[in-house]
Formats: C-alpha cells, sequence, structure tokens
C-alpha cells in the first residue's frame, strides 16, 4: 500500500544497550495491530532481534526494520542496538529517520547510551523524544529518570505524562497537557479514568514545567507565561509540534513495553507532531525523479537485500536507476517493504517511504540509486573508524580462503570493520569496534560460513637497525665436482637517515669485484636484510658499500656473490650495534573532563608522551605519542576507564628505538615464535 507523504513518519529507536527499545518496537507492532501476538527478546521471539546471534545473545546487533499503521499514518521504526560496538548502524538508521526518540529505562533514567544518542541526534541534527520504559519494573522511579535527563539535557526536555503509581504497580498515565488520566487494557487500548487525588500536586509540577518549555519556543508565548495566563490545549500542541520538529522541545513519553500501558500517547505525539519525511532540512521531492539512499543491506541465504528511502519521485519494479557512485545502471527487480526479516512484495514504494530492493549487483550501504536524470550521489553515511584489531586464524589449518570468502560477505552488511593480510607478520588482521563486534563476526564465521576461528593479538610490525659502522668480509668458496663457485666482497655497513629503504653503494677500485657482480651483491643484501640479526624484524636505515673484494674468472657468478653478500651481512650487523625499532603511533583521545587523570595515569603506563590537551564541546582531547605495542587493548580499556564515554584515533607517525628492556623482551618473543615454527 501506498502512503502519501504526510502520512508516512520513519522513526529510529535509539538509547543505553537493554533500556527496551525492541521490546518497544515489539509493543507497538503489537498494540497497533501489526502482529498478532507480543513476542519478548527473553524468548527469541520478537519481530526486531531476529537474526540467530541476536537471538543468542539477547541483544540487537544491527538494525532492523519494521512498520505499522496508527490513525491512518504509517510508522516506520527501525530499531537500532544500543551496544556501543554497533554504532554504525545507528548511523545508518539516522541517515533515514526523520526523528529519533531515545528510549531509558525507569529504573536509571539518564546514562552513557541516552548521551550519546542525544549528542547523534545534535550532530544529524534530528528532532527527537524520549520514552521513559519499564515503568512496570520495581525500582521505576519516573520522575527520578526524568528529572536527571532535564539536568543533563536542559529545559528543551518537557513532560508529557506522568504514570500513576498504586503500590509498587503502575495502573494508568497521566497525560499532561490535557490533564486527563488514562488506564490501558492489555492490548494498549486507553480509557480515561479520573485524576488520582494524590496525583494532583505532581500534575501541577510537571505542568509548570511544561508551560516554561513551552514558553520557550516563541516570544508571545513566554509573554503569555511570565503574565500568568494558562496555555490553551491548542497553542500547546502546536508549540510543542513546531518545537519537536525544530528541535527546540524533546517531549519525554513514559510507559512499559510489557504491559503496553502509555504506547497508544507515545504513538498519537508520534502521528501528531513528528515530522513527515524530509531530506536533511529540504523536504523530499514527492513529484520529482526517482531517487532513493540505501541505508542498509542485508545479506544472508535468500539473498542480498539493500533498504532503502525514497527521497525523491516513487521506486517501483522493473525500473532501472543509476548508482552515481559506480556509473552503472542497476535494474530494480523485486521490491519490498521491511518487516524485521519478513519481505513483503510490493509494486512500488512512495516518496519519504523505506522499502528493500533485492540482488542488487554492485550498490553497497550509503549509496544513491537515481533516475539517470539526476546522477547525483546524495550523502552517504560516515562510520567511526575501526578501532580494535587481532590476528584472525583458522583453527583448523588451511582453511584461510575460507575466512577470506566469508569475510567479504559480511562485509557486504557491515562496512565498519576492515580486514588486511599483513605481508610482513603474515597475519589476517581483522579490526572492528570492539571486542563484541568481532566476537559476533567469528560467530557468523562459524555458522554461516562453516569456519571456526580463533583471534590473537596482532603482532607488532617491529624494525631493526644499526647505529654503528663495521666493514666486513663475506667469502664465498664451494668446490663441489666440476667447476666451483666463487665470491669474495669487503662490505661497509653503517646507519643512515634519508630513507628507510637500504642505500647501497660502490667504491670498488682497479676492479676487484668486476663490475657486472654489483646487481647480484646488492640482490644478497636486499633479500638480507628482510631477516633482521636481533629478533628477525626488517632491517631499515641501513648503508652497505662494496668497498673491495676477489674473484675467481671461472668459478665466480652471479649467485656466488649473492650468497657472498649475505655472509658479509650476517658477519657484519651483529657488530654493529643493532637495535630494535619499534612503531610510534599519535593518540587523540576525547574524552569528559572527569577522566583525566585516569586517563593520564593509564597513558603514562602505556609509555605514552602528552603532546597536548584542549577543551573541545566541553569534552577535553588528549593528544600523545604512544608506542603501538601499548594500545592493542585500548579501544576495550578507554570503553571501561570511561563508561563508553571516551574515543579516540590512532595513526602510526614513525619508528624509535624501543627501549632496552622492551628490546629483550621482543627477542626473547621472537626466539619463542620460531622455536614453535619448527
Ligand atoms: N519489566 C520490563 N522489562 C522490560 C521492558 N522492556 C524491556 N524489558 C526487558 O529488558 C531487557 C532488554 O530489553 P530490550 O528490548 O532487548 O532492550 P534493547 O534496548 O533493545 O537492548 P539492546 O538491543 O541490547 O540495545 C529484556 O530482558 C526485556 O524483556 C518493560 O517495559 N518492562
Ligand atoms: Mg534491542
Amino acid at each position: 500500500m501506498s502512503y502519501a507523504i504526510k502520512n508516512i513518519r520513519n522513526i529510529c529507536l535509539l538509547g543505553h544497550g537493554g533500556n527496551g527499545k525492541t521490546s518497544l518496537a515489539e509493543s507497538i507492532l503489537f498494540m497497533t495491530g501489526a502482529t498478532d501476538r507480543l513476542g519478548k527478546v527473553a524468548d527469541g521471539t520478537t519481530v526486531s532481534d531476529f537474526d540467530s546471534e541476536e537471538i543468542r545473545r539477547k541483544i540487537s546487533i544491527a538494525d532492523s526494520t519494521m512498520f505499522c499503521e496508527h490513525n491512518g499514518v504509517k510508522i516506520n521504526i527501525i530499531d537500532t542496538p544500543g551496544y556501543f560496538d554497533f554504532s554504525g548502524e545507528v548511523s545508518q538508521a539516522l541517515r533515514v529517520a526523520d526523528a529519533g526518540i531515545i528510549v531509558c529505562s525507569a529504573k536509571d533514567g539518564l546514562n552513557v547510551g541516552a548521551e550519546k544518542a542525544w549528542k547523534m541526534l545534535n550532530e544529524a541534527n534530528k528532532p527527537r523524544a524520549i520514552f521513559i520504559s519499564k515503568t512496570d519494573e520495581e525500582n521505576a522511579n519516573y520522575e527520578k529518570a526524568f528529572t536527571s535527563l532535564r539536568e543533563k539535557f536542559g529545559v528543551s526536555v518537557c513532560p508529557m505524562v506522568a504514570p500513576i503509581i498504586e503500590g509498587e504497580k503502575i495502573t494508568g498515565i497521566i497525560e499532561i497537557a490535557t490533564k486527563k488520566a488514562y488506564k490501558f487494557d492489555a492490548k494498549g487500548k486507553r480509557t480515561e479514568i479520573p485524576v488520582p487525588e494524590n496525583m494532583k500536586g505532581t500534575l501541577n509540577t510537571l505542568y509548570n514545567t511544561l508551560a516554561e518549555g513551552i514558553a520557550e519556543t516563541s516570544e508571545e508565548l513566554m509573554d503569555k507565561y511570565f503574565g500568568g495566563e494558562e496555555f490553551t490545549v491548542d497553542e500547546i500542541s502546536n508549540a510543542l509540534g513546531e518545537g519537536l520538529r525544530d528541535c527546540s522541545i524533546c517531549p519525554v513519553f513514559c510507559g512499559s513495553a510489557f504491559t503496553s500501558s502509555g504506547i497508544s500517547l507515545l504513538l498519537d505525539a508520534v502521528v501528531n507532531y513528528f515530522p513527515y519525511p524530509r531530506e536533511g532540512s529540504e523536504i523530499v521531492n514527492e513529484s520529482g525523479p526517482s531517487a532513493a539512499v540505501i541505508y542498509k543491506t542485508v545479506s544472508d541465504q535468500y539473498g542480498k537485500f539493500s533498504l532503502f528511502k525514497v527521497v525523491s519521485g516513487k521506486i517501483t519494479n522493473e525500473m532501472t536507476l543509476i548508482n552515481p557512485r559506480t556509473g552503472t545502471s542497476e535494474k530494480i527487480g523485486h521490491i519490498y517493504v521491511m518487516q524485521g526479516k519478513k519481505n513483503i512484495e510490493v509494486n512500488e514504494v512512495s516518496c519519504g517511504d523505506l522499502g528493500a530492493a533485492s540482488k542488487l549487483s554492485d550498490s553497497k550501504t550509503g549509496d544513491t540509486l537515481c533516475n539517470p536524470s539526476l546522477n547525483k550521489a546524495l550523502p552517504g553515511i560516515d562510520y567511526a573508524a575501526p578501532c580494535y584489531s587481532m590476528a584472525i586464524s583458522p583453527k583448523i589449518k588451511g582453511q584461510e580462503d575460507k575466512i577470506a570468502a566469508g569475510l567479504s560477505r559480511l562485509g557486504e552488511e557491515d562496512l565498519t570493520f576492515t580486514v588486511v593480510n599483513n605481508a610482513e607478520t603474515h597475519q589476517l588482521v581483522i579490526s572492528g569496534a570492539g571486542d563484541i563486534h568481532l566476537d559476533v563476526l567469528c560467530s557468523k564465521l562459524k555458522n554461516k560460513f562453516g569456519v571456526e576461528v580463533e583471534l590473537n593479538p596482532a603482532r607488532v610490525p617491529y624494525r631493526e637497525k644499526i647505529r654503528g659502522k663495521v666493514k666486513v668480509q663475506g667469502r664465498h668458496k664451494k668446490q663441489s665436482g666440476g667447476h666451483g663457485q666463487f665470491g669474495d666482497v669487503w662490505i661497509e655497513f653503517e646507519p643512515q637517515s634519508e630513507t628507510e629503504d637500504l642505500i647501497f653503494a660502490e667504491s670498488v677500485f682497479g676492479g676487484s669485484v668486476p663490475k657486472n657482480f654489483f646487481p647480484a651483491v646488492e640482490k644478497g643484501l636486499r633479500e638480507s636484510i628482510q631477516k633482521g640479526v636481533l629478533a628477525g624484524y626488517p632491517v631499515v636505515f641501513l648503508k652497505a658499500t662494496l668497498v673491495d673484494g676477489s674473484y675467481h674468472p671461472v668459478d665466480s657468478s652471479e649467485m656466488a656473490f649473492k650468497t657472498a653478500a649475505s655472509l658479509a651481512y650476517k658477519a657484519g650487523l651483529p657488530q654493529a650495534n643493532p637495535v630494535i625499532l619499534e612503531p610510534i603511533g599519535y593518540l587523540k583521545v576525547t574524552i569528559p573532563d572527569t577522566y583525566m587523570g585516569d586517563i593520564m595515569s593509564d597513558l603514562s603506563k602505556r609509555r605514552g608522551n602528552p603532546m597536548g590537551m584542549s577543551a573541545h564541546d566541553g569534552m577535553q582531547v588528549v593528544e600523545a605519542e604512544v608506542p603501538m605495542a601499548e594500545m592493542s587493548s585500548y579501544a576495550i580499556d578507554l570503553r571501561s576507564m570511561t563508561q563508553g564515554r571516551g574515543n579516540f584515533t590512532f595513526e602510526f607517525v614513525r619508528y624509535e628505538e624501543a627501549p632496552m628492556n622492551i628490546q629483550q623482551k621482543i627477542i626473547e618473543e621472537a626466539k619463542a615464535l620460531a622455536a614453535e615454527a619448527e
């Protein structure tokens, strides 16, 4: 069924892990009749958490798109995961949602997940509301939860409702603007009840808080407010709608996903106040040429689905659109609307609505599909760079190809991890947002692609160099049967600082080594420096000068001179004061003030060298140079030090000589590794 743009709402649910987003979505679907039973996260029966990993872990891992109808309006709901490892999914949902609902719990109120959600909504400049869920739980405290949110986010946070608690139980909800009280049946349907006597005080306080927020939205209302006049219901309603849409008001609702109470009040607001589809700040163009943006890709045993939002015109099956990024044409075959894992085939998806296309050949998440006359890519999706790396290897030797194939399929759905084959350390290194992210990818490799893998810390690519100068001989002489092999060189080894690469020179006098053997000598050295003499790491910043030697008219060959050069290398480098270099990276950590002490003392434990500090948007940015070897678990450690409030970037800058004790450790590790390989 096709909806006029004014009758479509695209909302995404976001907030702290476990606060009840998936359950709220389930309750909305049930209450509006989109589904006929109320599934539970604990039983793995919700529409939203259908993936086997989500069912097993009882958390959401990926975005899930659902829809329902309320008062003639189609509401598309994108449920996002709260766990921080999957925040790329939140970015995807926010790319197409026209407003967000931050879900909090009545027990916790404000938490890091809500703070992050708020920040992301600010960055995306999207309207928002808050739903305080789990009001049915023991120890639920709506007022405390509300106050904590308002204290953090300011007066734009306006109370819309208050729960009626009798004993320990929630028995109804008061709508503040209208001062009406309701009770709810098992399907969430409401009937009006009188406002209980003991709630009148609370109602008045909250009404004043609401009025204060409403007054902020215009000068006219501000005057009225200070004049002591009460607002009419219409005035409140209009101000709420406008304020919500221009982000100056964030209405707060409450209820329970288990009892479905309060849900209908939230949905009324979605229909009455939430914006209809828009693209950035522009209203999408209903009558223009077709254009859609892909916000998610699902790749499973049934094929590949590209989920999109139509931002101009409409999308019908059998259309041919162009992907401006690749320049290729995409033939739209079957199109669908998604209800969790269920895809329902449709003939068209109208402007502003969400849909899905199967079997697109060359399009990925973030891409635009449009009529050839437009041929313009819309903004894509920004993901945080991966910050946690591990080496991934098969449990059974020889299944490397299976890992690569599996990860490449998983990469179609998930653009937040990278895989690099490190030729130097001979490891396949996978980088993602954190340990749970990588753990989920490993489970998927096992369950979907039949390959069991293990993760190990990624080896650090150390380097070696010499600090002294030596002159050594390399002499290769072999008499075997017919004619023998003979090569003899004197080489001077010394450090240089011009280039990491080997500098090869010669100052041979009087043809003691004929010119035609120089390339063989250089080749022998280039091969040798791949393995340093201390721990087997590549040697850098080396200069080698061929100064003398001798040859035999019959027995000398390129091979023999190559060998002679490598003998000189093996003899010379240990005498030239070799040292191990370690990679140093530039770290930028962003944290709230309060964690400053912890962060600094942690950095000193990591042998970090502070480079500067600055304040940005109420956060502190600490910059430091830190050895890469100390940073492997930083993503996890920073999260636990800051409860997830901190984030960081880390980039390689240069190699530096490692402290002696560290060098010793690296040499021992290399020995152990070599012994293991034998
Ligand atoms: N009592 C009660 N429990 C709830 C309610 N909503 C959710 N829960 C429970 O809280 C737990 C987490 O709920 P979810 O809906 O999975 O929370 P979520 O926000 O989707 O979590 P993530 O997807 O991991 O971010 C589950 O065990 C739910 O059964 C509620 O309204 N009342
Ligand atoms: Mg969830």
